[in-house]
């Protein structure tokens, strides 16, 4: 599970333009180091044509990450190229670009096969704690967090209410998506009330906020932070970085110990995802986890969840700004709930829309844009068409060799015209309704992403995201409290631009604001 939160925090995304000579250090580092440790592979990957850097030593690195519209860049590429091609990543060295869906879909079934994370051999480790986790995660158990998800809702809210009869016009919705995010998560994962949404500052959101804001750093830091993983005695530096990991490790240290010590107790029920896990494996004759193991599951949940469902949510409000008429049917099709809310099996089959609404935001603004990952072993990946590779022959299949660095262009596939068809851009909650002869509006095309509901954002295949009921219940149960209770608007109407902001992942921003900022013009239905 390291490589998720390492994927997540994804070094490179710290670097700024300003600092590209720490960039070029981390990377020559990097190269040296994972060459040493390759077992290098007798068969040779592929060579695949590709665009070309002028920069020796990060290649396209840079751009890969200022790059405001991910799938629009592999768009060009595939254009060009062709579906599966490769980009100078410097020091000699390309990346592979699977924009195939073919390729994309044997990739991530991969199990055994692939690592992720330069460094990351985990396969059996990895089987051994999903399959621990899997039963606090069933629909069975997701289904009870359904209530927190309201409570959350409500005390929004409320929240906005006040804020609105004392005048306030905007609301920055980002911030407080990620009060509701980081409170769910608390309560229905780790059984411990952050408080975000009654009003207080917990240290974990001060220490995320720093991260998104990595221009307030210094490149010393974010170096040490970006090599932590493959030297682990720079994580022991006091610098900037490391104290803010360090600050969450010791939150979730805090809140493991009361876990553990009421998981002793007779007759203390916590039905936290934590809560179940600890009391499952201290049943199971004397397999209890370490304090080590719970800490390191508590911070896997905290950065899997809490900028992914937060980012979703503002990302879903700001589609729905953009298309008022759509806010509108969604509105209409919750009308039915007055003074009570949508159970979990209506969430879920009896409202179509709100289904349509999710699956577009999710399909149009995965949190995570490509699934990268290190080949661990030799591998031959099929093509849905055959390509003319950079020797001028042509194939139907790819080889990889191992240790090569594969990234799967999830939005890029999500919205690619020839699976979604000619508006496969647009926000259309409409195609995923279905009509009176059992027939939807997903193409034929777009049908072959297997993935949850033939979307690639939770990803497929042994990894697909373990929380993603829970994510979709949160989804679903917040918005259904937001869309009865408040219209919302973009402050410049729908013309508004809205921008990308790097942080830990990208997040949206409106383009006036310089941070990761979403004020929209909140207004109370009466
Ligand atoms: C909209 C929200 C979410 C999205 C888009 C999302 C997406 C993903 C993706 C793409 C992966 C695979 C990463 C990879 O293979 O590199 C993943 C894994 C994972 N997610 Fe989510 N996720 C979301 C919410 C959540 C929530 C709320 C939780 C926990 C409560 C969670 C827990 C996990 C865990 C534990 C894994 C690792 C699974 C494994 O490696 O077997 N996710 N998620
Ligand atoms: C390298 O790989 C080969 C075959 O995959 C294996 O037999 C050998 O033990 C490996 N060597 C190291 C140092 O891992
Ligand atoms: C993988 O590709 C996506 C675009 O599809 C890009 O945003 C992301 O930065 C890439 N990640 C890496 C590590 O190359
Ligand atoms: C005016 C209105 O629609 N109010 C709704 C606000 O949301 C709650 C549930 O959170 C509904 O019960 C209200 O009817």
């Amino acid at each position: 599970m390291t490589s998720l939160i390492q994927s997540l925090l994804d070094i490179s995304q710290h670097l700024t333009k300003t600092d590209l000579a720490a960039g070029t250090l981390f990377l020559v580092l990097l190269g040296l180091i994972s060459r040493s440790r390759r077992n290098r592979s007798r068969v040779k990957t592929t060579k695949l044509h590709g665009p070309t850097s002028s920069n020796p030593f990060v290649g396209l690195v840079p751009q890969l990450f200022k790059e405001e519209d991910p799938s629009g860049m592999v768009e060009k590429w595939v254009k060009e190229f062709g579906p599966v091609l490769s980009i100078p990543v410097g020091m000699g060295r390309r990346n592979v670009i699977l924009a195939d869906v073919k390729a994309a879909e044997h990739f991530l079934a991969r199990d055994t096969g692939f690592g992720r994370g330069i460094l990351w051999a985990e396969e059996d480790d990895h089987k051994r704690q999903r399959k621990a986790l899997t039963p606090a995660f069933s629909v069975g158990a997701t289904r009870n967090y359904l209530s927190v998800f309201y409570d959350s809702a409500y005390k929004m809210k409320s929240g906005w209410e006040h804020l609105l009869d004392n005048g306030d016009k905007d609301i920055e919705v980002q911030a407080w998506m990620n009060h509701v995010s980081l409170d769910d998560l608390g309560i229905a994962g780790l059984g411990h009330d952050f408080g975000a949404l009654s009003g207080s500052r917990p240290k974990v959101i001060s220490i995320f906020e720093s991260f998104e804001r990595p221009e307030n750093t210094s490149w010393i830091s974010r170096v040490l932070f970006l090599l932590g993983p493959v030297l682990p005695v720079l994580q022991r530096l006091p610098a900037q970085h490391n104290r803010m990991m360090l600050g969450i490790r010791n939150s979730m240290a805090t809140i493991a110990d009361g876990l553990m010590r009421d998981g002793k107790k007779e007759g203390v029920v916590d039905k936290s995802i934590m809560g179940l896990l600890v009391k499952a494996e201290g049943a199971s004759q004397g397999l209890s986890m370490s304090q080590e193991e719970v800490i390191a599951q508590m911070n896997t949940l905290l950065f899997a969840g809490y900028e992914t469902t937060s980012a979703s949510l503002t990302w879903a409000l700001i589609e729905l700004c953009k298309h008022p008429e759509k806010q509108e049917i969604l509105r209409k099709e919750l009308a039915r709930f007055q003074g009570t809310d949508p159970s979990w099996d209506e969430l879920w089959s009896g409202l179509p829309y709100l289904n349509g609404v999710v699956q577009e935001t999710l399909r149009l603004h995965p949190p995570l844009a490509g699934i990268v990952r290190v080949a661990s072993e030799d591998d031959i990946i099929p093509l849905t068409s055959p390509i003319i590779t950079a020797t001028g022959e042509t194939v139907s299949h790819i080889t990889i060799a191992k240790g090569t660095t594969v990234n799967c262009s999830v939005a890029y596939i999500n919205q690619a015209e020839e699976l979604w068809g000619p508006d496969g851009k647009e926000f259309k909650p409409e195609r995923w309704l279905v009509d009176e002869n059992g027939e939807d509006g997903v193409g034929e095309g777009a049908k072959t992403i297997q993935g949850y509901q033939h979307i690639l954002t939770f990803s497929d295949g042994p990894r697909l995201c373990i929380g993603k009921n829970f994510a979709l219940g949160n989804f679903k149960a917040t918005l259904s409290v937001l869309i009865r209770n408040f219209t919302f608007e973009l402050p410049d109407g729908v013309e508004t631009k809205v921008g990308r902001h790097r942080g830990i992942l990208p997040r949206p921003k409106l383009e006036s604001e310089d941070g990761p900022r979403v004020p929209l013009v909140v207004r109370k239905v009466d």
